[in-house]
């Protein structure tokens, strides 16, 4: 079987972005309108007033300290809270089509490929702005691109999982030269209005470009070792938005059709099974954690991806050992472990290797691990 090899990444990031600061005024002088129009209902015991978010608890829990954003004035509007995208007409390329031509021209750009050469395109990502046709199609038409195109959703472990999809149809003489791309526009799924979680997500795109070895004209790119995927169900992270709502006009603009999660249990339960997952693909390639030079994580949460490093090398990780972003994005869902690699990997040596791992929603967890290949 032929090796793959990524090539290229790109980064798309938005041009607004929002502190923490900006995000609890916000959302605090909702809160205020609440409580004074529920202000007879509270000071009779009748309805419990809403609580202040607060940045200093947002940094701590999570390490976020601000994150960009396709709109930030529909956000921090205490009157909607959703941030403003405009419909386009169709013959107007989409938005997340946009952001994923952005982030591909990097990726083409950096492994000195036109896009005429690609011949497969795959969208994945937690959040995809229609049913069809597929977001890789259009994407496809724009770029120039040959061959074939389709979307999936695997949540925060989409490009993980996008990767091993484009390496396999590689191997298998499907694609020669496959261009993955994660559009994730987070904020639009996302409850600024719920105290738990109205910090988490950002928004931004990234793109990986991975061909056949032999194809390679950038040399120093990162070989492909092995990939490795898992899931289990869970209910822990969820959000019923779909295509069937309508069906049901009363569940129709309820919060379930939102991002939803218990994260103490996610933080609870994933960490354990990500050091388990990356500990066991490593063995099965005859590695262990100290044969890693890096760990591109997924980013989530500060904390977990300490606790995650701890687990695996044993001791107090590094800044070097698993870069952060997330202070700068919050969670951009599948694209975090890709902007950590997109970074922070040029200043590996030949031979170096490292793992990019995401883990999210389903459960589900992916791990790639990459080396570096000579110059
Ligand atoms: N301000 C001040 N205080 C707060 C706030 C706030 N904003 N929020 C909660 N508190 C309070 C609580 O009320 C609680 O108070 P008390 O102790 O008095 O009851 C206290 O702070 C602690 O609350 P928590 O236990 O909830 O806080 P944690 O320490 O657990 O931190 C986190 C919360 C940051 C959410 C943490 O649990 C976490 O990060 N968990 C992991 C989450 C995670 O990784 N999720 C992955 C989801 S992403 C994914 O899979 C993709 C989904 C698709 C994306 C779609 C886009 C929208």
């Amino acid at each position: 079987m032929p090796d793959v090899v990524i090539s290229g990444t790109g980064l798309y990031t938005p041009s607004e972005s929002i502190s923490n600061d900006e995000l609890v005024e916000a959302f605090n002088n909702w809160v205020d309108q609440e409580n004074d129009l529920n202000r007879e209902a509270i000071a009779a015991g009748e309805v419990e007033p809403l609580a202040k978010s607060s940045s200093e608890f947002i940094e701590k829990a999570s390490g976020i300290v601000s994150r960009y954003v396709v709109n930030r004035d529909g956000v921090l509007d205490p009157q909607r809270m959703i941030p403003r995208i405009p419909d386009r007409s169709n013959d107007q390329m989409s938005i997340q089509c946009e952001m994923a031509i952005h982030a591909a021209r990097g990726a083409l750009a950096q492994a000195q490929v036109d896009a005429t050469e690609v011949d497969m395109v795959i969208v994945a990502c937690s959040n995809l702005q229609r049913a069809y046709p597929a977001i890789a199609v259009e994407i496809q038409h724009y770029l120039g691109c040959d061959g074939y195109g389709y979307d999936m959703n695997v949540a925060c472990s989409s490009a993980t999982f996008g990767i091993k999809a484009a390496a396999d149809a590689i191997q298998s003489g499907s694609a020669k030269r496959v261009l993955m791309v994660n559009p994730e526009i987070c904020s639009g799924h996302l409850n600024f209005r719920d105290r738990d979680s109205h910090f988490i997500f950002g928004d931004a795109c990234t793109a990986v470009l991975l061909e056949r070895e032999d194809l390679v004209r950038r040399k120093d790119g990162y070989k492909v070792v092995g990939c490795h995927l898992w899931t289990q169900f869970s209910n822990n992270i969820r959000n019923n938005f779909g295509f069937l709502n309508r069906g049901d006009e009363e569940g129709v603009g309820k919060l379930d059709k939102l991002f939803i999660q218990n994260g103490r249990r996610v933080f609870k339960e994933v960490c354990p099974q990500v050091a388990k997952h990356i500990a066991g693909h490593l063995e099965s390639l005859e590695l262990t954690a100290s044969d890693m030079s890096r760990l591109w994580l997924h980013q989530a949460n500060l904390n977990m991806n300490q606790l995650v490093a701890r687990k695996l090398l044993g001791r107090e990780p590094t800044a070097q050992d698993a870069p952060v972003i997330l202070n700068e994005y919050a969670n951009t869902s599948s694209a975090g472990s890709i902007i950590a690699f997109h970074k922070h990997s040029l200043d590996l040596n030949a031979g170096d290797k490292g793992v990019i791992c995401s883990f999210g929603a389903g459960y589900s967890i992916g791990s790639v691990v990459v080396e570096r290949q000579q110059g």
